[in-house]
């Protein structure tokens, strides 16, 4: 067995990025920004007002020619062509980087559509990618079957997806208001990043090891299921 971190001291540091997309997405980034060391920050959105508001190293607005710079109004369809329309600049910004953590809320139409082409284009660029989608509370109308589409599409790219359901609040006990769920939910989706970040960092060095030495057997990236009130994953 070959010493991993003495490798990657001679093959340079894993470059990992963290890419909003939609607003949750963003939010979430904002939260991340700054607090990882050598972690980039990427923010994706067609909402103008919440892109500015959004702290990150690199922010791209998807974009004025369809929707005016104002969100797509819940239309995963939009959300998509939006992300299609600005690939190259998506691919740029991502190939930098050996890992991608995307983090979206699905059920509206930025997230749930263009997520998914996110994750695509840094497959594309042989960025190893990662998610975390955000499932909508079960009271918010019209948005399951969006959201679950967005989950898929996103599944059928990234096998190492953590699926978040907000809805697992409400069972949390001692909450007392919307809130206070919603910055539960939100300090427990960055830290259950902040981890995958270190194991996808862990995860590029086996991959760096194992075509060093070809008798490595370091897992792949494995499916995982949340676990809301703690930043544990289950397989
Ligand atoms: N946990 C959490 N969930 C959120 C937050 N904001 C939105 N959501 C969830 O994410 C789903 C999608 O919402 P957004 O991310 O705002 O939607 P979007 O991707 O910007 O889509 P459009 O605005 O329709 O273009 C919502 O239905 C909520 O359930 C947040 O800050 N935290
Ligand atoms: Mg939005």
């Amino acid at each position: 067995m070959i010493n991993v971190e003495n490798d990657i001291a001679v093959s340079g540091d894993v470059r990992v990025a963290v890419i909003g997309v939609g607003g949750a997405g963003c939010r979430i980034a904002s939260m991340l920004y700054g607090k990882m060391s050598r972690v980039g920050v990427i923010a994706i959105n067609t909402d103008r007002k919440a892109l500015e508001e959004t702290s990150a190293d690199v922010r791209l607005y998807i974009c004025k020619e369809v929707t005016k710079g104002l969100g797509t109004n819940g239309d995963p369809a939009l959300g998509k062509k939006c992300a299609q329309i600005h690939e190259a600049e998506i691919t740029s910004a991502v190939s930098k980087y050996d890992y991608a953590y995307i983090v979206a809320g699905m059920g509206g139409g930025t997230g749930s559509g263009a997520a998914s082409v996110v994750a695509e284009l840094c497959d594309r660029a042989g960025v190893k990618v990662g998610a975390v989608a955000i499932m909508p509370f079960s009271f918010e109308s019209g948005r399951a079957v969006k959201a679950a589409d967005g989950f898929r599409a996103l599944h059928a790219i990234c096998s190492d997806i953590v699926k978040v359901e907000n809805d697992k609040v409400l069972s949390v006990p001692g909450i007392g208001s919307f809130d206070e769920a919603m910055g539960l939910l939100n300090s427990t989706i960055v830290k259950t990043i902040n981890n995958a970040v270190e194991d996808s960092k862990a995860i590029v060095r086996n991959d760096i090891a194992r075509h060093m030495d070809g008798s490595f057997s370091g897992s792949d990236v494995v499916s995982v299921t949340p676990r809301i009130a703690g930043t544990g994953k289950s397989h």
